[in-house]
């Protein structure tokens, strides 16, 4: 078994009635909750990540001043130690192999910017139990998963989205985020439950 899957940034942030909720991530939540239920056991490792920003200083610009443009700047969101940055109440971790925190003081979209609480990175994880396959679930559509997917596509990996367990911040751009990861080479189906 040589398949990872990537859950990216599902906290209370980014669902329904967070500071920067996604229209559809709590129903992205349950899907994901539903989907590892059955296919966990399918995967070698199950890599979650979370957004893990500073609450004293506006990390390094990411978190507007004044109004954000929800491009390069965004309400503040995601701050570490706050309810906020928890997985979203209706994602059950109990099959996360691998929990990567991201953002400390800086934006950080790509879940391979993020590290484990002992230091370890999503590029050694890969190394270390032979990852060839990358399955990309999470949000944000036009974001994190994006910035994620492209990646592991990056790595060299053979990439998937599922495209019925994930949600964006902007319909438009979310859109575009799936033709430019496809385009790059990902494969984009959906997850059949
Ligand atoms: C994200 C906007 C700002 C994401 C993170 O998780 O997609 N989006 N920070």
């Amino acid at each position: 078994m040589t398949r990872a899957l990537f859950v990216v940034d599902v906290q209370n942030d980014f669902t329904e009635r967070g500071a920067l909720g996604v229209v559809g991530g709590d129903e992205v939540a349950q899907r994901i909750t539903r989907f590892l239920g059955a296919h966990a056991v399918d995967y070698e490792i199950v890599v979650a990540s979370r957004d893990w920003h500073d609450g004293d200083n506006d990390n390094g610009g990411h978190f507007a001043a004044g109004e954000p443009d929800f491009i390069d700047t965004w309400p503040a969101h995601c701050v570490a130690g706050t309810f906020g940055a928890e997985y979203d109440e209706g994602f059950d971790t109990s099959s996360i192999t691998h929990h990567l925190k991201k953002g400390q003081g800086k934006p950080a979209y790509s879940l391979f910017e993020g590290v484990a609480d002992d230091g370890t990175t999503a590029a050694s994880l890969l190394e270390r139990h032979g990852i060839i396959d990358i399955d990309v679930v999470g949000l944000a559509t036009d974001y994190c998963v994006r910035a994620s997917a492209l990646d592991a596509i990056e790595h060299g990996r053979r990439v998937r989205i599922f495209t019925d367990l994930v949600a964006g911040v902007h319909p438009d751009s979310s859109q575009k985020a799936l033709h430019e990861i496809a385009h790059a080479g990902a494969e984009l189906i959906e997850s059949g439950g």
